[in-house]
């Protein structure tokens, strides 16, 4: 099957045609055309940010799908749960569940059952808050949240779980950007990105590490294809070379579609799996010497004036062997050198990077390596420069500054006490990671899910879902159908939410919520399209109508009037959380508004006030002789564990998810055809896992080097594998073997 030479185009057209076609036209066009418009709703698909200078063109054919997905006229209602009992949905595929359609009204699985059942919101959230208060410890319970849920609905939730007692509030930003969170906030004083569009509009050099923008940042093209004309470099730093960022046809202009489109990645700096610490410290040992040998290749001026830690770094760096680190990087000295020039002649960078960078045990090493090279030439703090962390779910960036998180600080606590008249819990919660451990543990009886599929996102699938099925009750606020649903809590609630696309008419009247992209930028969203059901509640009222099931009725707290009218939440979030202050009338202003970054006017908000160089060790890959390092990847038609097809068109692959890409040689070496099944299996220690039955392919990837797809290469990911210092599991370097599949199995 032949690769795309270029991602947007036609094809891209028609994929979005044909989606929305599969989805009922009826429902899904009238949302298209409201996709990330002034007057309309936030994508629910990536948090790239929409361009305030082309409000008109700013969807994507996977923005559309993700659309098309809760536009949808199936429905999950009773009459299909009298039809499915739980163990026969338990053998339909993650793809199948989705595809159902929506969840239109309350069910209950009551223990021992195998069935779904119908039963009212009121019963339902009284049972949630029975339970809930029959815990001996608040910490009995786990809250977690996806980043597709609203500030709003995030503020409100986070709010009734620290009424409620405790900080176990893990979330998808756990297995996700927790890597570029902890690094940054080490090294610049802050956990998100500092620059904006307008950066990309005279930055002369953007490095696009470990991501795939194409596929999952389809809007990012748009932006990169107009640096790309003003002649500003575009490398990408990856094992793949992603044919979704080497060139663009965009969809929208009148010649975009023909012809053979704009050339973005100029070079493809092909690292090998998890080598990008050794990479970035070969390109930085390069530095120095440049330096060295012309001048004005470090920002000295800089360093002196708003860092420290730079000769401790510098030392170690000239301490290293310039060999081993290519070799490591699994790229030649003269690439790094090349890397390295062509970054030293660039008057202004920016580093994009995503799930490549965050996703392994030295998640956070890879993210200080990334800030160290940008604070070497002065890039952070001035125009078309600094560091740009991709986010992934629409708002998962918002709900973290709202406070979803673990490990609150101390003055996020005192200003949200203060406001709501209680003393929230000091104690930190559990991370994702640590949620599984306790609920296998039985520390944890309880699992609530605001949105997202836990059991499918995790690394250590049969270990997760049996941690999961040991809780005594699971809720569900969700749209659409998952695992999750499925394998979670002797007793499951689900409770069936709005989309983000649906109209919201509170008491209050109709209703907006806000979200912050990627750039934190804070925007309204407004659904505008009917509700898939009438017995459909929004996010913001499900949780106030847990927390009234669950809290004493004596809390401060007007959960029904905060729950009727928004504007009263965001009139608590602007007396609690700095940088929202007039929140209600700056959100209402044509573009929003943007949240401070300080590191722009070179402001460090760290212990010393100063931008900190780390010396991150170079990290040993655990890989022995006769294993692969594999990396597990997004495909085309997928948003997480939400699978639209089986193809992954741009590179070229269709009808299979269960694949296992590798190179030729190394295809030939373990004597495996190309096409043959093959079995998996993954090495934690001495530990093993196994995963049945992938197809080997050929494909154009690093000797040494794996590739499967998320989430059907999760059993492999083992739940010990995280970074230490952020918990972000190692989905992006885990020690494989291949064998062929033993004579018998089919
Ligand atoms: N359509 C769509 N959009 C999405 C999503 C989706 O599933 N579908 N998911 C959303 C979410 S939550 C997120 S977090 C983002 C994810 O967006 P991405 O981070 O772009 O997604 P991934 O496919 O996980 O992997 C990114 C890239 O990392 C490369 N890579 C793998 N291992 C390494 C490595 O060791 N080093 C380097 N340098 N590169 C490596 C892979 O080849 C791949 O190109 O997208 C968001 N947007
Ligand atoms: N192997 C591997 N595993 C990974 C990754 C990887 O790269 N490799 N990436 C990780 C990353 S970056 C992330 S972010 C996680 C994603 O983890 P999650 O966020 O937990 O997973 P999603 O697949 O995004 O969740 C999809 C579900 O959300 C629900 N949903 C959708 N829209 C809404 C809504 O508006 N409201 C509510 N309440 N529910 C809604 C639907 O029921 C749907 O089934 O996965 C992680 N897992
Ligand atoms: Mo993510």
């Amino acid at each position: 099957m032949a690769r795309e030479r270029a991602a947007g185009g036609l094809r891209a057209v028609v994929e979005t045609a044909r989606h929305a076609l599969r989805s009922g036209l009826g429902r899904a066009v009238p949302a298209l055309a409201r996709v990330n418009q002034v007057e309309g709703f936030d994508c629910p698909g990536c948090a790239w940010p929409e361009d305030p200078k082309r409000p008109h063109l700013e969807f994507c054919e996977n923005g559309a799908k993700a659309v098309a997905h809760e536009a949808t006229h199936k429905r999950v209602d009773r009459d299909f749960f009298s039809r499915w009992t739980r163990s026969k949905l338990l053998s339909q595929s993650g793809q199948w569940l989705e595809g159902q359609g929506r969840l239109v009204e309350p069910m209950v699985r009551r223990p021992g059952s195998d069935r779904f059942e119908p039963i009212s919101w009121d019963r339902a959230l009284a049972r949630a808050g029975e339970v809930l208060r029959s815990l001996g410890e608040p910490d009995q319970a786990i809250f977690y949240t996806s980043g597709r849920t609203s500030n709003e609905a995030a503020f409100l939730y986070q709010l009734f779980v620290r009424a409620f007692g405790t900080n176990n509030l893990p979330d998808c930003s756990n297995l996700c950007h927790e890597s570029s969170g902890t690094g940054l906030t080490g090294t610049l004083g802050i956990g998100k990105g500092t620059v904006g569009l307008d950066d990309f509009e005279v930055a002369d050099l953007v490095l696009v590490v470990g991501q795939n923008p194409g596929s999952n940042h389809p809007r990012m093209l748009t932006t990169l294809q107009q640096a790309a004309r003003r002649g500003c470099r575009i490398v990408s730093i990856n094992p793949l070379r992603e044919p979704g960022i080497a060139r663009f046809k965009h969809p929208k202009e009148p010649l975009g579609m023909l012809g053979r489109g704009t050339a973005l990645a100029e070079r493809f700096v092909r690292v090998r799996v998890g080598g990008d610490v050794a990479l970035l410290k070969g390109v930085m040992r390069e530095l120095l010497r440049l330096d060295e040998a012309d001048g004005d290749v470090i920002d000295h001026a800089f360093i002196r004036e708003h860092t420290e830690g730079y000769e401790a770094f510098r030392d170690a760096l000239l301490a290293l062997d310039e060999d081993t680190l290519a070799r490591d990087a699994g790229v030649s000295r003269d690439e790094i050198r090349e890397l390295a020039e062509i970054y030293a002649r660039a008057e202004r960078t920016i580093v994009c990077w995503a799930m490549g960078i965050t996703q392994h045990r030295h998640g956070v090493a890879n993210v200080q390596e990334l800030s160290n090279l940008l604070l070497l030439r002065g890039n952070v703090g001035r125009p078309g420069a600094g560091p740009c962390p991709v986010r992934g779910h629409s708002n998962v960036q918002g709900d973290r500054t709202m406070g979803i998180y673990e490990k609150p600080s101390g003055a996020f606590l005192d200003a949200l006490g203060a406001e709501f008249g209680f003393e929230p819990p000091r104690r930190h919660g559990t991370s994702t990671i640590e949620a599984v451990e306790a609920m296998a543990e039985g520390r944890a009886s309880v699992f609530v899910g605001l949105g997202g599929n836990f059991a499918a996102a995790t690394p250590d699938t049969p270990r997760v879902e049996e941690a999961l099925g040991r809780c005594s009750l699971a809720v569900h606020v969700a749209t659409t159908l998952n695992r999750t649903h499925l394998v979670a809590g002797e007793e499951t609630l689900l409770l069936p939410c709005l989309a983000r696309s649906e109209r919201d008419v509170r008491h209050g009247g109709a209703q907006f919520v806000t979200c912050e992209n990627s750039m934190a930028v804070v925007q309204r969203s407004e659904g505008r399209l009917d509700p898939a059901g009438p017995e459909l509640r929004s996010e913001p009222a499900i949780v106030a109508g847990l927390a009234r099931a669950a809290l004493p009725a004596d809390t401060r707290v007007d959960w029904e009037g905060l729950s009727a009218d928004y504007d009263r939440v965001r009139d608590a979030i602007s007396r609690v959380i700095p940088g929202f202050e007039r929140f209600n009338e700056r959100v209402r202003e044509p573009g929003g508004f943007v949240l401070p970054r300080p590191p722009r006017e070179r402001r460090f908000d760290t212990p010393s006030g100063r931008a900190h160089f780390v010396v991150a060790p170079l990290p040993e890959l655990d890989v022995r002789e006769g294993e692969l390092l594999m990396t597990t990847v997004r495909t085309h038609d997928q948003f997480n564990t939400t699978v639209y097809s089986l193809d992954d068109r741009y590179r070229g692959i269709r009808g299979d998810r269960r694949v296992v890409l590798l190179h030729a040689d190394d295809l030939r070496d373990l004597g495996i055809a190309e096409g043959e099944l093959v079995d998996l299996e993954s090495r934690f220690g001495e530990t093993r896992r196994q995963a049945p039955g992938f197809r080997a392919r050929a494909y154009d990837v690093p000797r040494g080097c794996a590739v499967t797809y998320f989430p059907e290469a999760n059993p492999l990911v083992p739940l010990e594998a995280f970074d230490a210092e952020s918990k972000t599991p190692a989905y992006k370097s885990v020690p494989i073997r291949i064998r062929p599949r033993a004579a018998g199995d089919a």
